[in-house]
């Protein structure tokens, strides 16, 4: 009786999936293509930012890599032979408004090179709508010599996790699947099931159903917050704060309105409209206020970097005579995830401005040039801050303390919401909220 269960892709959700399976009794074997990111799960090393419990992600693996449970691999033929079910995880990266499905076919191929009679497929990446049921489904039949839904199961399964909340999400988020037929779609929801056990399973009709579900659930995500960055600047006009109209609003039972940021970053929100856009242009179909939507979050960069050239200007300085600290580079708070990250893309054109930035981000562990080691560091001499992310270990609440350390003038450019003005009224401070 088969019961493991691969998972391809061990990524910021193929890893906490596969932990996910492993603690709850169902042994896994993970695939990657990555080398020293295999190596490195193997020796129980993680750096995302998940915990389940008060238990972080680190232990997690290590435990469950000793019980025998769960182990990495960059080798195809040690995990799809025999396994129950193939989770697939891998992303669709989005290359200049284009989608580039070649890491997930390829990951498809080589498990139709191995799929056996019985076996379930159950695809959770994000997917441009119709791709599972078409050339996912074409390259497993070709590849193996099986019918899916006849010899092989196979179904789409998409995921919600929040980052930062994914083994909790996994538990506990409703699910929503369809299967080539009621058999696979019954195969794929028993596998589920193991990890979704305090949550619906939604079945619905066709597996592209709940493809373009998916991307619908993020582009609306995408252009809430477009929509409230347009609200910010009504507001700013007529010198209320945001927030407290956000929240005000929002005690309505039916209004659920975003908050505004720095940009909207991650690998979901941003790429969710371009998994779109293929269908919609086969078929003549606009999209004008989603494109629209999206143009308005990519412009938030650009916009903050203005508010620095504004304030710059007004003190007469030129920006070679400035100093920005950067506080917090993840695409948002409390994460180590900068793969699209708005504050990467704002750093960038301070840069091509002329200004000499620092940045300081705990979480994020790639060593950019301009990134400083020390919070002290980053803050020494700044004539600008910049706040576009919260982490641990920024002490945003010890700004009396740290104040000295930078310039006579400052600016601060709040876009997480951490101050009130009167909480700087004493500290010869510019103050500008997003
Ligand atoms: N953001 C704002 N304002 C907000 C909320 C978010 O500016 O009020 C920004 C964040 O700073 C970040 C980006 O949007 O840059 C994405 O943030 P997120 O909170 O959406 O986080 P993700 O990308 O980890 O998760 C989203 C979620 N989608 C929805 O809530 C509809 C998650 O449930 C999905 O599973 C995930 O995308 C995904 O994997 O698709």
């Amino acid at each position: 009786m088969r019961e493991r269960v691969a998972v391809i892709g061990l990524g910021y959700i193929g890893l906490p999936l596969s932990l996910s399976f492993a603690m709850k009794g169902t042994p896994v074997i993970g695939v990657d293509a990555n080398p020293r990111l295999v190596e490195e799960i193997n020796a129980g090393i993680t750096h995302h930012l998940e915990s389940y419990q008060g238990k972080g992600i680190q232990d997690i693996l290590q435990e469950e890599l000793a019980s025998g449970r769960f182990r990495a691999t960059t080798d195809y033929r040690e995990a799809v032979p025999g396994a129950l079910a193939i989770v697939v995880t891998v992303g669709i990266p989005i290359k200049n408004g284009d989608p580039d499905t070649s890491p997930l076919l390829s990951a498809i191929a080589s498990i139709g090179e191995l799929l056996e009679p019985g076996q379930i497929v159950i695809v959770r990446s994000t997917v441009i709508p119709g791709m599972t049921g078409g050339v996912i489904r074409e390259i497993l039949e070709e590849k193996s010599g099986l019918e899916a839904g006849e010899d092989f199961d196979l179904a789409y399964c998409s995921e919600r996790i929040a980052e930062g909340r994914a083994f909790e999400e996994f538990e506990n988020m409703p699910v929503a699947l369809a299967g080539v037929n009621g058999r696979s779609a019954a195969a794929a929801e028993a596998v589920i099931a193991k990890v979704t056990t305090k949550a619906p399973i939604h079945r619905a009709s066709d597996m592209a159903v709940v493809e373009i579900s998916k991307v619908m659930e993020n582009v609306q995500r995408d252009v809430n917050i477009a929509m409230v960055q347009e609200f910010a600047r009504l507001t700013e006009a007529l010198g209320l704060d945001i927030h407290e109209v956000i929240a005000v609003a929002n005690t309505h039972k039916r209004v659920h309105l975003l908050t505004p940021g720095p940009g909207v970053g991650g690998y979901c929100l941003p790429n969710a409209l371009y998994y779109m856009l293929p269908r919609a242009e086969e078929h003549g179909v606009p999209l004008e206020l989603l494109r629209l939507a999206r143009r308005i979050n990519d412009h938030v960069p650009a916009f903050l970097a203005a508010q620095v050239d504004r304030w710059v200007k007004g003190k007469g300085k030129a920006p070679s005579d400035v100093t920005v600290a950067v506080l917090g580079i993840a695409m948002k708070d409390f994460s180590s995830d900068d793969r699209i990250s708005p504050p990467l893309d704002t750093v960038e054109r301070l840069q091509q401005s002329g200004y000499r930035v620092k940045a300081f981000d705990p979480a994020v562990p790639t060593p950019y040039p301009f990134k400083v080691e020390n919070f002290e560091e980053a803050i020494r001499g700044a004539d600008v801050i910049l706040i576009l992310a919260r982490q641990e270990g920024i002490p945003f609440e010890e700004i009396s303390r740290w104040r000295p350390l930078a310039a006579p003038e400052l600016f601060i450019v709040d876009t997480r919401n951490v101050y009130r003005p009167e909480m700087l009224a004493s500290l010869r401070v510019d103050y500008w909220k997003i």
